[in-house]
């Protein structure tokens, strides 16, 4: 693979001295660690486990989970900051810690009881455990209130039957968030919430996705058959489902769109570099205004994605609702991160199209960042019924 003399090309705005530390560590570990298996994690569709190990023994695992649960304890704005640093060397990594610290840990923090801590929370915030999170179906995507799998009351707690899709972490996951119906008359207010273990009998990972991206995250079809699960698995309350699913995916989406500006800033990193080299009618590419427009506007909305980022995350490190915030930042992130990704190619031309440089890996992984936690089309939904509300309100 030919490679080139990139430079980080980053902002350290509303950054404490803190996080400006963290995310240069970040960027250190993942040069040096993750950056150069990237290729291969993506050809072999798997991320070594001595490498998800070393992400657990930085603390990457469980960034937001507190000290006393084994977490390290920082802010979301640290979170998203350190994620951006992750994904810029490799969105299959960078989404394996967003799902196990966003969709796992953080709903398990807010809404699990104490002995679901002591029993989960530990190992999934060191990383001894990695977690996934079980909402889609191959019927209910969008409309995850359709869902159809079923919870139904016994002497020794549940019995869970149904089929769960798309679920990243899939094939890893110790341990899933498990989404179930317990009263269908009363639709998304019979929803509720499980601890399932992967050990639990009937619980079963019937197939893995082959994928355009993010190819070393695992994306896993889960079966459930008549998977007994104990009463004290029952997380938060009976019929609140939905609402845990929402408010995790408020957290859930911003990580996904600090992914898509880590994706779009090695996007614009390489061909910044590629353009400073490479000659056209006697001069470099970086002299060619036609270039130089693609990278004004690659770089203008990098530093616009990460602004919504920061400013959800700073709101949410603050307790405050996020909902609309953490949309548009999972709107306008994921569709910039695209648009820039084919800029990326186009610059690069004939060699972006080859796998002999990382554009066209980064391309590949771009697309997923506007379907998962809720596509664009959601994200428009939701902040177009937060502002009609607010006014309303
Ligand atoms: N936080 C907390 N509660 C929320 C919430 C949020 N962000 N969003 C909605 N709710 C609550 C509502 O307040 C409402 O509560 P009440 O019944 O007490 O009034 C309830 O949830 C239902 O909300 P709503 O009527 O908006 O539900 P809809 O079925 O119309 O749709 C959307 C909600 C479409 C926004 C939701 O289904 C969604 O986000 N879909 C995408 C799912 C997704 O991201 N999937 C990706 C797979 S997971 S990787």
């Amino acid at each position: 693979m030919a490679s080139l003399s990139r430079k980080s090309i980053w902002s350290d705005v509303f950054l404490s001295p803190e996080d400006v530390e963290l995310a240069l560590a970040a960027r250190n570990f993942a040069q040096k660690e993750i950056e150069p298996l990237a290729a291969e994690i993506d050809r072999k569709h798997e991320i070594p486990a001595d490498l998800i190990k070393k992400m657990a023994d930085l603390g990457f695992l469980g960034m937001n989970v507190e000290q006393k649960w084994g977490g390290a304890e920082m802010s979301a704005l640290s979170y998203v900051t350190a994620l951006e640093e992750i994904s810029v060397a490799c969105a299959s990594s960078a989404v394996l810690m967003s799902v196990n610290n966003s969709l796992v840990c953080a709903p398990l923090s807010r809404f699990g009881s104490q002995v679901q801590k002591e029993k989960y929370l530990s190992k999934l915030a060191r990383g001894e455990w990695i977690g996934c999170y079980c909402l889609s179906e191959p019927a209910s995507g969008s409309d995850a209130a359709a869902m159809k799998t079923r919870a139904v009351k016994n002497s020794k707690g549940w019995v869970l039957n149904g089929v769960k899709n798309f679920i990243t972490n899939g094939r890893e996951a110790n341990l899933a968030i498990m989404y179930a119906m317990t009263n269908p008359d009363a639709k998304h207010k019979g929803i509720s919430c499980f601890l399932v273990e992967k050990e639990m009998p009937g619980y079963v990972v019937a197939k893995l996705e082959e994928k355009l991206g993010i190819r070393g995250s695992s994306t896993a079809q889960i079966v459930l058959e008549n998977v007994q699960v104990p009463e004290e698995n029952l997380m938060g309350v009976e019929g609140e489902g939905f609402k845990i699913a929402m408010n995790t995916l408020d957290g859930g989406r911003i990580g996904i769109a600090a992914q898509a500006v880590g994706i779009a800033r090695a996007c614009l990193e390489e061909a910044a570099a590629y353009a400073l080299e490479r000659e056209a009618f006697g001069k470099t590419l970086s002299q060619l205004q036609s270039i130089q427009n693609y990278v004004a506007d690659m770089s203008a909305k990098i530093d616009a994605a990460r602004l919504l980022i920061r400013a959800a995350a700073y709101k949410k490190d603050k307790g405050e609702n996020i909902t609309r915030e953490a949309a548009e930042a999972k709107l306008f992130a994921p569709e910039s991160c695209m648009e820039i990704a084919v800029k990326g190619v186009q610059i690069l031309g004939g060699y972006g199209y080859t796998s002999d440089y990382p554009m066209e890996r980064h391309f590949r992984d771009a697309k997923i960042t506007e379907i998962y936690e809720g596509t664009s089309e959601i994200q428009r939904l939701v902040i177009a019924r937060e502002i009609f509300k607010s006014i309303e309100s």
